[in-house]
């Protein structure tokens, strides 16, 4: 308040306004003062990662300046606001991005090679912000970036996890799980916040009183443990607009230093320790995926990251002097999967029972009234359609942690269900279907259901997954809402990170060539207007053009064997083909059909040489014969290819770890077998991350995208490969099929079952009337790993038991023999240079829809958000 007091200091004023200013001697002289005067060290004894702290501390401030002018007009323009509420937030590293955003690579670059570093090392220097397990963190990192880009006024909501995604190192194959301790050395990007700290309460009991003068009850929770919530800002820059967005994170304080009871009565060591215990909740961030299993803690994390959030939002909203009913009218709530379902009723409670700070007066409002207001808020996204990820929680364990909440779940459900009952009466399997609660040995609270019933729409990621919503996972909904309720956005990827920063030579070429075609569009621009590249596509027939492709792709290959050579010790030559598949390990995104079919290609190729190598040898000696056999081979045309798998599996997903042993055994053994190790390389790169993830899909030839049709939601590694000239071996699944559409179906090599057909397959091995015979070279490659070919026999029978008894549910057997034609296809055309050049053109051409531009573009009009643009 003493600061409040105090009269404006017209110095103070001028010199918050002016900008640092972004020449390259005005940067060395930051950075240097920074070393000097903040880390307290000198030219000598200053290690490369102190260069990165001053230099990314430089553009931080740089972005500072940027970041309050453009708050200040959202502010004052009264603009309306989406907060993106996502526990999961896979950003990557922010030192590349943020200087292309706010354009001074070139200036940075000069300064520290002046000072004798080079940007390449000190990008190098930071370590992966890993918030997040997989394609829904990584996509809520995309679409704040478009969102900032798009000029559109928005926050990132989330948890700042003092350890993020495990990290994962392969041990004698298998995989081994560390913490990520990635703020070990600290995060020059963010920005503490004390101010905006707000109170979190657990458990306690709840009380109501019936207000004399309205004669509604008035509710209390009260005792318990309030743990407050801290926000750390990260922030956003846009590309081509001046605006800066932010990333909030909350990290957990305990709400007194120290326990005050337990210091009373001596016990230090006790309240130390239940002050950690508070702390805890946002230490790790929960390393399951689809499958894990709900924790307490976990619950603990979802509400307190919920809690803190709509407070902030609230007490925003008050301090502007919004009224209740036109909060819908300044801020829109995107959940981002059921995680922060709980945004529901806990916005019920804000505004009905009111919140224990001052600094938020809603309070008093009538249920209905508030009700409307959560529904026109709150947006909810699914991202799967896997019946184990749907959360659920126990009804005893809101009781107990949380239950104010339980009991207006349970309002919130009955009222729900009358409505239900009214349009259907008397249906009462319908009724217990969309129940918020399901009964069974243990009550548990349906999250989905939750989040539909508070939300205004429910989005699905791509066409075939919000098809599937409608017409199986939330068909009762769609039946009771009606056709409008369940919308599509299909998903998008930033084309700063994943063309304009990861692939430069590819950024090159697209700029140059649209540039000749008389496209209008800066260096910087084509990023934020990918449509012009649609131009490109008439470049089919540019035989130079053409070839200058497949030199970008080679360059990027290279810069891959660089990285494949060091982080795996493989040597593997640009020359042969790049086939990745990068993504989580799950069954269903079927690894094990694409390591089975390296298996058979190896048998096939050692069978070719050996016996080659026999006939030879009649006439020579026998190293020779190899020779002259590896030889015929290759003038045979056989395609080199190297095979790349990356990803993490689940700490709990023992199949899924079985696949990666199976996968590193395989490459172990074919790439030191010398007859076949010119044709076929086998690498698993360790800890797959965005940063990894930059380099491997500018390098690929060929992105495996080959779930099990109908269960890959979208997938957005199709895309990231796609535009960068990777083309796809695809099941019709997720978002691949819309890349069909929008690049050609010709130009995606397409195979195996189709939604529908999986459906039938499956009907026919849970009844035993489909008896499919397995392919003979399937049969080839099961025997080999069971003959202990490749170790570890007994370890890898439950894989090979799974596909011979038939109970193959993820389909491996029935798409084996589509999939081995179709990589057949893949390598003849490989061999037709140009040909395939021009399926590479086609591809990153016509990508342009899947720019999370367009996907954020679209939810905003669902939002009802415009751009308010800060003048450059
Ligand atoms: C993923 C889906 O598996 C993936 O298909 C989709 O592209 C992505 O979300 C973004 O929508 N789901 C998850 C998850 O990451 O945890 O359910």
């Amino acid at each position: 308040s003493k600061g409040h007091a105090r009269p404006p200091s017209p110095a103070f004023t001028h010199l918050m306004v002016s900008a640092p200013r972004g020449d390259k001697d005005t940067i060395m002289a930051d950075i240097v003062s920074y070393v000097k005067f903040s880390l307290g060290r000198t030219q000598k004894d200053c290690a490369v990662f102190g260069i990165f702290q001053a230099t990314a501390t430089s553009i931080r401030n740089r972005m500072l300046d940027r970041w309050n002018k453009t708050q200040k007009k959202y502010e004052e323009t009264r603009a309306k606001t989406v907060c993106y509420l996502s526990l999961e937030f896979l950003m990557g590293r922010a030192l590349t991005n943020s200087l292309y955003s706010i354009g001074l690579t070139g200036p940075y670059g000069a300064a520290l090679k002046e000072l004798s570093f080079s940007l390449e090392e000190i990008q190098a220097e930071e370590s992966d912000m890993a918030l997040g397990n997989g394609g829904l963190g990584r996509l809520a990192a995309c679409f704040i970036d478009s969102l900032a880009t798009l000029s559109l006024p928005a926050v990132g909501y989330g948890l700042r996890y003092n350890f993020g995604m495990f990290e994962q190192t392969i041990m004698e194959g298998f995989q081994v799980e560390k913490p990520e301790n990635w703020l070990r050395r600290g995060n020059p990007w963010e920005i503490e916040r004390f101010k905006l700290t707000y109170p979190i309460r657990f458990y306690g009991h709840t009380s109501h009183k019936t207000d004399p003068t309205t004669g509604r009850p008035v509710f209390d929770w009260e005792g318990g443990e309030v743990v407050n919530a801290v926000a750390y800002d990260t922030l956003i820059p846009g590309s081509c607009t001046a605006n800066v967005n932010h990333l909030r994170l909350w990290s957990a304080r305990a709400s007194s230093e120290l326990s005050l009871d337990a210091h009373a009565s001596g016990d230090y060591l006790a309240a130390v320790k239940s002050k950690a215990l508070s702390e805890n909740i946002t230490y790790v961030l929960y390393p399951g995926d689809q499958s894990e299993e709900g924790k307490r803690l976990r619950l603990k994390q979802e509400y307190f990251f919920v809690s803190a959030s709509l407070q902030d939002i609230l007490s925003k909203a008050w301090s502007q002097g919004i009224e209740a009913k036109d909060l819908p009218k300044h801020f829109a709530i995107q959940l981002n999967d059921t995680h922060p379902a709980m945004a529901i009723p806990e916005l019920m409670r804000l505004l009905i029972d009111g919140a224990d700070i001052e600094t938020i007066g809603y309070r008093g409002l009538e249920w209905t009234e508030a009700f409307e207001i959560v529904r026109k808020m709150c947006f909810y996204t699914n991202h799967t359609v896997l019946p184990e990820a749907l959360e659920e929680w126990p009804v005893y364990m809101f009781k107990m942690m949380l239950p104010r909440h339980l009991q207006i779940i349970y309002e919130i459900n009955h009222r729900f269900l009358e409505e239900v009952e009214k349009k259907f009466p008397g249906d009462v399997d319908r009724i217990r279907r969309m129940s918020l609660i399901s009964e069974g040995d243990q009550q548990r609270i349906r999250m989905a259901n939750l989040a539909i019933v508070g939300s205004n729409k429910v989005n699905g990621v791509a066409r075939i997954h919000t098809d599937i919503l409608k017409a199986s996972l939330f068909r009762d909904f769609e039946e009771f809402y009606g056709t409008e309720k369940i919308v599509n956005f299909t998903n998008g990827v930033t084309p700063r990170r994943w063309i304009a920063q990861a692939n430069p030579a590819l950024s090159e070429f697209i700029y140059r060539h649209l540039e000749q075609l008389g496209v209008v569009c800066s260096q910087e621009e084509w990023p934020v207007q990918l449509h012009h590249l649609a131009k490109l596509a008439e470049l089919s027939q540019s035989r130079a053009a053409l070839e200058q492709l497949l030199e970008v792709k080679y360059v990027a290959k290279t810069r891959l064997a660089e990285f494949i050579k060091e982080t795996c010790d493989v040597d593997v030559s640009p020359d042969m083909l790049f086939d990745t598949q990068v993504k989580r390990i799950h069954e269903y995104k079927r690894q094990l059909l694409n390591i089975l079919h390296v298996i058979v290609r190896f048998l096939s190729i050692k069978r070719i040489v050996v016996e080659a190598t026999a006939e030879y040898s009649k006439k020579m000696d026998v190293e020779s014969a190899r020779q002259a056999a590896i030889k015929e081979l290759k003038d045979a045309n056989v395609v080199p290819r190297m095979c790349l798998f990356a990803g993490k599996a689940a700490i709990g997903y023992d199949r899924a770890k079985r696949i990666i042993k199976l996968i590193t055994s395989v490459g172990e053994l074919v790439n030191h077998d010398r007859d076949v190790s010119d044709f076929l390389k086998i690498v698993f790169i360790p800890n797959y991350n965005v940063s990894s993830a930059e380099l491997i899909f500018p390098g690929s030839d060929i992105s495996e995208q080959i779930s099990t049709a109908g269960m890959e939601a979208a997938g957005t590694g199709n895309m990231k490969a796609s535009m960068n000239g990777g083309l796809l071996v695809a099941t019709r699944d997720g978002a691949s099929i819309e890349i069909g559409d929008h690049v050609g179906e010709d130009n995606v090599f397409f195979f195996g079952a189709s939604k529908t057909e999986i459906i039938e397959v499956r009907k026919g091995y849970q009844s035993g009337t489909l008896t499919e015979e397995l392919d003979p070279r399937l049969i080839d490659a099961l025997d080999a790993i069971d003959s202990g070919m490749f170790g570890c026999q007994e370890y890898f029978k439950p894989i090979t038991d799974t596909i011979r008894s038939g109970k193959d549910w993820f389909c491996v057997a029935h798409d084996f023999a589509a999939y081995l034609d179709i990589q057949d296809e893949v390598d003849a055309l490989y061999i037709d240079r140009i040909e395939w050049a021009r399926k590479m053109l086609m591809n990153v051409s016509k990508s342009y829809h899947f720019s999370s531009d367009r996907t954020i573009k679209e939810y905003a009009e669902m939002w009802d958000l415009v751009p308010v643009k800060l003048a450059p």
